[in-house]
């Protein structure tokens, strides 16, 4: 039996103004139920050889519990406020390094790739964890296409800065916006590096990062950058936010290494999200699991420092 999602059944503008007179009623925000369903949009795509053993997180949690600090630092914030960002039109600035910058509309960039479903483990610094189902395309595609030039080195992401529609900006002035994010472009050019635009074979919820955000799987879960719009190939190693925050506690690989202990607490085990009252922690893997795939980018390197 296929499970319909309530805006497949509801009308759209049906659908919103039932919210309306909801929230202004009852003076509450998005019932979690509903949360980031109004714009999604079916999406086509194919399925891909990229899946893990273990269950899938249930939708209903991984769009309602989020880091997406644009829209609060609270877990359960982006949900309720993300909504109001404009998602369409969309456009993406690509530059630096390349021998073909410009200003590229989602549309155009998304003609030129195809879409596969990656299921993929995606374990947050913060020691919980989720199994998403991904749809997207690869980095590399879109990047081969910005053609860099011999210098590029590096690849910088920057995430929408638009106070107007992201209440949390205003509600964490100090915090260094935009949202900035890099790799090594060896690192962004792996095939298992990927632009998502949905999940769950829905269109993105704006909460997760509409329109457009990386997903590195086997790097803590704060190098995927949200809703970006600007990509620059560069020769430098580019600042990234929470490496600017706190040098000590978040560096530039961050990959996922059970061996090596946030300042703070223990990275040898994760809490599965929406597992269940009784599901236990369960043992985090080295590169979350993509050491055979990725463990080669980092040969020579002293993981140990490697954080
Ligand atoms: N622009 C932006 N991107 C971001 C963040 C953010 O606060 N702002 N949070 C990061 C962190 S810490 C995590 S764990 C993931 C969460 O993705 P999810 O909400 O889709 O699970 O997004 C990452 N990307
Ligand atoms: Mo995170």
């Amino acid at each position: 039996m296929t499970k319909l999602t309530y805006s497949q059944v509801t009308p759209k503008a049906d659908f919103l103004n039932r919210r309306q007179i909801i929230a202004g009623a009852a003076g509450i925000g998005v019932s979690s139920l509903l949360a980031g369903q109004a714009n999604a949009k079916t999406l086509e795509f194919t399925k891909s050889d990229y899946k893990v053993e273990g269950d899938i997180t249930p939708k209903d949690a991984a769009i309602t519990y989020n880091n997406f600090y644009e829209f609060g630092t609270g877990k359960d914030q982006p949900a309720r406020y993300a909504e109001i960002l404009t998602t369409d039109p969309w456009s993406v600035e690509i530059g630096g390094e390349v021998n073909n910058p410009g200003t590229y509309g989602l549309e155009d960039i998304l003609k030129d790739v195809s879409l596969e479903e990656r299921i993929y483990r995606f374990r947050c610094v913060e020691a919980w964890s989720m199994v998403v189902p991904w749809i997207g395309f690869k980095l590399s595609d879109l990047i081969a296409k910005a053609d860099p030039t011999g210098n590029a080195k590096y690849v910088a992401f920057e995430t929408l800065n638009r106070p107007e529609e992201m209440p949390g900006i205003g509600w964490a002035p100090s915090f260094p916006w935009p949202y900035v994010e890099g790799l090594r472009l060896d690192e962004a050019m792996h095939p298992l590096t990927i632009m998502a635009t949905g999940m769950y074979g829905e269109s993105l919820p704006n909460q997760n990062g509409a329109p457009l955000r990386l997903v590195v799987p086997w790097k803590y879960g704060f190098k995927s950058i949200k809703s970006i719009v600007k990509i620059t190939l560069t020769e430098e190693e580019p600042p990234t936010t929470w490496n600017r925050i706190a040098d000590n506690e978040y560096g530039f690989y961050s990959n996922v290494n059970p061996e090596v202990d946030h300042p703070r607490w223990s990275q040898a085990s994760e809490r599965p999200v929406g597992a269940g009252l009784f599901a236990g922690r369960i043992p985090t893997l080295m590169f979350n699991g993509y050491g055979d795939e990725v463990a080669s980018l980092y040969d020579g390197m002293d993981l140990r420092k490697n954080f």
